[in-house]
């Protein structure tokens, strides 16, 4: 991976912040530790200071990762592009970082008559991505209720809630197994490395 090189020095006074617990947590402990930061794996408290090198690392919820970085009390930050552009975030990303991987989709019930997101209009959406899902529905020019749920938006419509959902997909079996099929995708995510804009860490892009 050739983003290693740009991070020129490991200063003692560099601070990351990670996700505490999920899918990136593991992933994002590994870049940390080809950066030379150890971290323990057992660690419950939300700072850490790394013994090899001094550096901080901060072990926070996903979405709180865009705010701390912005606000200067990390350095860099590693989180889902999902979130950040859910966010609106400003800040700037340093690099793709290849795992995480997703796509943010449309579903509808496997035997609905819904072929295409125009086919919504007017229609009922659940999703954690209200922001993300009305830029791609206006510029199509379909207007539908958004339904905004904090998870599990893939049981929505088996309850009545929603006739369609917009979720995170990776193997597509949470899908399946709530009798659902996909029509569009919304948008394609990774994880990325974000840098704070009062960043004063050498780094060399
Ligand atoms: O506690 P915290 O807020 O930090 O964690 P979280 O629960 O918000 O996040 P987490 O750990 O679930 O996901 C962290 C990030 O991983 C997301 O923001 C995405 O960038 C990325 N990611 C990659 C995913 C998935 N793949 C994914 N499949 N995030 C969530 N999912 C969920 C999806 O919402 C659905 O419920 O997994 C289910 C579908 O998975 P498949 O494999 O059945 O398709
Ligand atoms: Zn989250």
């Amino acid at each position: 991976m050739n983003y290693l090189p740009q991070i020129k020095t490991i200063e003692s006074t560099m601070t990351i912040a990670i996700q505490r617990k999920g899918r990136l947590r593991q992933p994002s402990e590994k870049i940390l530790r080809t950066l030379g930061i150890s971290v323990n794996s057992e660690q419950i408290k939300l700072i850490a200071s790394c013994d090899n090198t001094g550096a901080q690392v901060l072990f926070l919820r996903d979405d709180d990762i865009p705010e701390y970085v912005l606000r200067g009390a990390a350095d860099f930050g590693i989180v889902g592009e999902n979130v950040l552009y859910e966010k609106a975030s400003p800040l700037q990303v340093v690099k793709k970082l290849g795992f995480g991987k997703c796509e943010l989709l449309i579903a509808v019930p496997e035997h609905s008559k819904f072929k295409s997101a125009i086919n919504l209009r007017g229609k009922r959406i659940a999703t954690s991505y209200p922001r993300l899902l009305q830029t791609f529905l206006d510029r199509l020019g379909v207007k539908v209720e958004i339904i905004k749920m904090e998870g599990s938006v893939e049981v929505a419509p088996q309850l009545g809630v929603a006739d369609a959902v917009c979720d995170l997909v990776q193997t597509g079996k949470t899908l399946q197994a709530h009798q659902l099929r996909p029509i569009v995708t919304v948008m394609q995510s990774q994880a990325v490395l974000v840098r704070s804009p009062m960043n004063s860490v050498n780094i060399d892009l």
